[in-house]
């Protein structure tokens, strides 16, 4: 994984270090967040027209490479890598960067839905016959023809302008399903994490199968940290959101606020240094670079020392906002959050 470099980090924290306060409130009417495959046609098309929408908008943030809004939030998905993947903040940023898609998605392009997630192990071992990649009702199916792009649905002429690594070149939205990977999706593995008792190790199994299956079972961009740029990306993290959000409230006096793992990516943690249930060995091509301590401490504010702590600064999620702590997204209902799912 080719990365954008570490200073510009840097210099878009500094950027941003003047932004206002994150507004709370009380969460009162929650948003209901469902299962892809139970909405109506008129909803699927709604929240596809809305992405299609914020597709076609300029970038606000002046950021080199993006050239729509939809794309920024590719950009900084990239930059960031280091400190959100392998590392105890991987799922509150996902958490946070979600739903500042979501409010991206209403209040610019006037979405009256709430987000939707794929109900992946449905689905698992079989993608390619997913009601999610509908042409019609969906986002299309697989990669094809010379370069991968997506062969039909309503994303298949959209071009990017940055990815699939930190490069920025215009490419389209490429897909490649492998169903050994997309195996790693089935529920048996999401039953495997829940079963841990703690957030350490909780998290290194969700991101290790049921994330990693998406991903390297969808192929193409979403393999790498320019995933973003298929909207998949966002279907997909509302569903390992819900996992979490599952495993928080089964125990919640323990863990609603159970936080730990290396603040950067240090280490590569044990599981993914071995070879996957699909015979696949780890590829440096996918990981983000390690990152030195002394580099972890400047990305990793908030913490007192190397590990994730509810104090942690989730930079730069929705690209103005560099206030909010992982404790802020812990709860989703806490009012700073406000949303449900359906089961
Ligand atoms: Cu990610």
């Amino acid at each position: 994984m080719k990365l954008t470099s570490l200073s510009i980090i840097a210099a878009l924290l500094a950027q941003t270090a003047t932004s206002a306060p994150v507004q709370r409130a009380e969460c009162t009417t929650k948003s209901q967040r469902k299962a892809w495959h139970t909405l109506t046609t008129d909803e699927k098309h709604a929240y596809i027209e809305a992405e299609q929408c914020l597709m076609s908008l300029p970038p606000k943030f002046g950021l080199l490479g993006p050239s729509s809004r939809f794309d920024e939030f590719v950009t900084l998905h990239v930059m960031v890598a280091p400190e959100y993947h392998f590392t105890g903040s991987f799922l509150p940023y996902h958490r946070l960067m979600v739903q500042n898609h979501f409010l991206a998605l209403r209040d610019e392009c006037n979405y009256k839905g709430a987000q939707p997630y794929w109900n992946e192990t449905l689905d698992a071992g079989n993608f390619k016959a997913s009601v999610v990649l509908d042409p019609e009702t969906g986002f299309g199916g697989d990669g094809g023809g010379e370069k991968g792009c997506v062969q039909d649905g309503p994303f298949k002429d959209y071009v990017s302008g940055v990815g699939p690594y930190a490069n920025s070149s215009a490419h389209c939205i490429t897909r490649k399903i492998d169903e050994c990977q997309s195996s790693k999706a089935a529920k048996v593995h999401v039953d495997k994490c829940m079963e841990k008792q703690t957030f350490n190790d909780f998290w290194p199994c969700i991101e290790e199968n049921p994330h990693d299956g998406l991903h390297q079972g969808m192929g193409g961009l979403m393999r790498y940290f320019g995933s973003p740029g298929d909207p998949l990306f966002y279907l997909h993290h509302t569903y390992m959101d819900k996992v979490w959000w599952q495993w928080q409230s089964a125990a919640p006096s323990s863990r609603l606020f159970d936080i730990s793992g290396q603040n950067a990516l240090y280490t590569l943690p044990p599981s993914f240094s071995e070879t996957d249930i699909c015979g696949v060995p780890p590829s440096p091509d996918d990981m983000p670079p390690l990152v030195s301590a002394e580099v972890g401490r400047i990305m990793a504010e908030g913490d007192a020392a190397l590990e994730t702590t509810l104090g942690h600064i989730l930079h730069l999620p929705g690209l103005w906002d560099n206030q909010t702590t992982v404790g802020d997204v812990m709860d989703i209902q806490g009012g700073f959050l406000c949303y449900e799912y359906d089961d």
